[in-house]
């Protein structure tokens, strides 16, 4: 049986309207869930637990409009007839994938989120920040993140937008626009670049630049040792006896 979508269930919950005003975040996690149901329903996916806090940490960083496209997205695949979900999901055959592309397309025109010129027209988000004026006044293109054009000076002669001094990725050849830059000591003494604390990676090997950053970055496994909360349901073994990795949730193909 297919899952009722959540409109359908917020409707029926009506006296009790506060549980379905929920955040972006989990308006987001509840289209996942629907979309792995369907999946479920349609024997493509193995029943079992989701990542739902990686989602979530996927999720922290992302602002209403891209929610509002992940929204549209896990609605319209969790929209999609089995047939055709099985394959876009388990062909390897291009033209047989068109039949999930052409869906996902038409469903997807329907729900893209739209952007409001200044002029009153409007624009899809896509169009937002892609470097073409799309609005007549240009205003999709206004207050766009920008690359400073001041320059780095690397070691070797070249140059970099100041923009990616300290960033914690190398982008001078010789690396020198990460040297001398401000540090983070992790608790068992390794230093790493500062950029990189709070960045929902683990990069000391005791996960200590991810405490502390308002999420909970810990798994625990089964036997009790926790690892990083981003080897839940990788696909990768992170805990000694495997936990984060029973139980998941996972795309079956018929062979
Ligand atoms: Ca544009
Ligand atoms: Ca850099
Ligand atoms: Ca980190
Ligand atoms: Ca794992």
């Amino acid at each position: 049986m297919k899952r009722a979508p959540m409109w359908i269930l917020c409707a029926l919950a009506a006296p009790l309207l506060l549980a379905c005003n929920s955040s972006g975040v989990d308006r987001m996690i509840d289209s996942y869930a629907d979309v792995v149901g369907h999946m479920q329903d349609c024997g493509l996916m193995s029943e079992g637990r989701i990542a739902d806090d990686v989602l979530r940490l996927e999720a922290r960083d992302m602002n209403d409009m891209i929610l509002d496209f992940n929204v549209c997205y896990f609605d319209c695949v969790a929209t999609i007839s089995c047939d055709t979900m099985a394959t876009g999901v388990c062909s390897d055959d291009d033209s047989e994938s068109t039949a999930y592309d052409r869906a996902m397309g038409a469903c997807y025109a329907d729900c893209i989120p739209l952007f409001t010129c200044g002029d009153g027209d409007t624009v899809t988000y896509d169009l937002v920040c892609n470097g073409d004026s799309n609005c007549d006044d240009g205003s999709d293109e206004a207050d766009c993140p920008t690359v400073s054009t001041d320059k780095f000076d690397c070691a070797d002669g070249g140059q970099v937008s100041v923009t990616y001094r300290c960033d914690g990725s190398l982008d001078c050849n010789d690396g020198s626009d990460e040297e001398e830059c401000p540090e983070f000591r992790c608790a068992t003494g390794e230093v790493i670049s500062a950029s990189i604390k709070c960045d929902t990676r683990a990069d000391c090997p005791d996960m200590s630049d991810e405490t502390d950053c308002g999420y909970d970055p810990e798994f625990k496994c089964a036997d009790g040792s926790v690892v990083f909360v981003r080897g839940d349901c990788n696909g990768e073994i992170d805990c000694a006896d495997g936990s984060d990795e029973t139980g998941c949730a996972a795309i079956s193909c018929e062979e």
